[in-house]
């Protein structure tokens, strides 16, 4: 298996967190200071979700601060925007701070928040850089011939649930978009496909992580693929490997909130090669595996499918 999952998953729970909460899912993961810092999302008693802060020493074993890290936002522009839950986030780390990119939901939809931290003790919401129906936004960690460029998920009708690329001088307004990647028919992702983790560059491409999902009989599956972006031009896609890299087989990934999900929301690069992994299983617990960086480019490689 391309992804050995850590024996001891799940890594972090609802028994976990010293506030009420339902679930511990889809969490975002970066290194800061030695330290990995997960931002996961739970569900509250009413449904809608919230944003926690855990850290750990070793990347497996977290703690969880005491208080929730992002709630709704209580006035302004984000208020209206938010009143439904934050959900899904993503961090990338930019010129000296972190940006972090949520979903935000409300009665208008779901559209993107992008939210900046410095040390992860205080959070400023920078701006909410789509307008509905857009999930599973990711920043590349570094610009392409001086703008910022981002994985965006939108979705209609005609182009249902695909990857699209867009740029920004400033993160705030984006533009010069293009569909780079679109769900595959009669194949594991053919429903829906969605940016997973930040991509992570490798000498051969940006390794991007990403969602596909399947509809059956008893529901949907989400599997995690991967697919690469040329270093230089990252709306051309190279490859995308044709086979899943993770799917549900796990109790804790089968059986939860949401059945039949691994959802992936952020990956750490090890200097030797590795990559941690980690995914939410079944919108319930927060898991963890390894996989080596140069074998999943391999994957896409060796036997790629067609991106669009
Ligand atoms: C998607 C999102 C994810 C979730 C997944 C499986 O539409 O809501 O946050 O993990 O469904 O329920």
């Amino acid at each position: 298996m391309i992804i050995d999952r850590y024996p001891y998953n799940p890594i972090l729970t609802k028994e976990d967190v010293p506030y009420p909460v339902a679930t511990v899912h889809n969490a975002a993961v970066i290194k800061y200071q030695d330290k990995y810092v997960m931002i996961f999302r739970s569900h509250t008693m009413n449904g809608r979700s919230i944003l926690g802060k855990a850290v750990s020493e070793d990347g497996y074993n977290f703690e969880v601060d005491k208080k929730p890290f992002m709630v709704p936002a209580v006035n302004g522009i984000f208020k209206e925007y938010e009143s439904y839950g934050v959900e899904d986030p993503r961090i990338v780390f930019m010129d000296g701070e972190f940006l972090i990119t949520y979903s935000a939901y409300s009665r208008h939809g779901v559209r993107i928040g992008l939210a900046k931290t410095k040390d992860f003790e205080s959070v400023e919401r920078f701006s909410l850089i789509t307008e509905s129906d857009y999930r599973n936004v990711v920043i590349f960690p570094e610009k392409f011939d001086g703008l910022y460029a981002r994985l965006d998920r939108p979705h209609s009708e005609i182009s249902p649930w695909s990857v699209w690329i867009s740029y920004s001088p400033d993160l705030k307004y984006w533009g010069e978009s293009l569909l780079i990647m679109r769900p595959m028919q009669y194949h594991w992702d053919e429903m829906k496909i969605g940016p997973g983790a930040p991509p992570m560059k490798t000498p051969r491409g940006w390794l991007h992580i990403y969602h596909g999902v399947f509809p059956t009989m008893d529901g949907c599956v989400y599997r995690l693929g991967a697919a690469l972006h040329h270093l230089d031009d990252p709306s051309k896609v190279i490859a995308v490997g044709d086979d899943w890299i993770l799917q549900p087989e796990e109790e804790y990934e089968i059986t939860g909130y949401v059945h039949n999900v691994v959802f992936c929301c952020g990956a750490v690069p090890e200097d030797d090669g590795s990559v941690k992994i980690y995914w939410g299983g079944a919108d319930k617990v927060m898991c963890v595996g390894t996989a080596n960086l140069e074998a999943l480019v391999d994957h896409c490689l060796d036997n790629p499918r067609q991106a669009l």
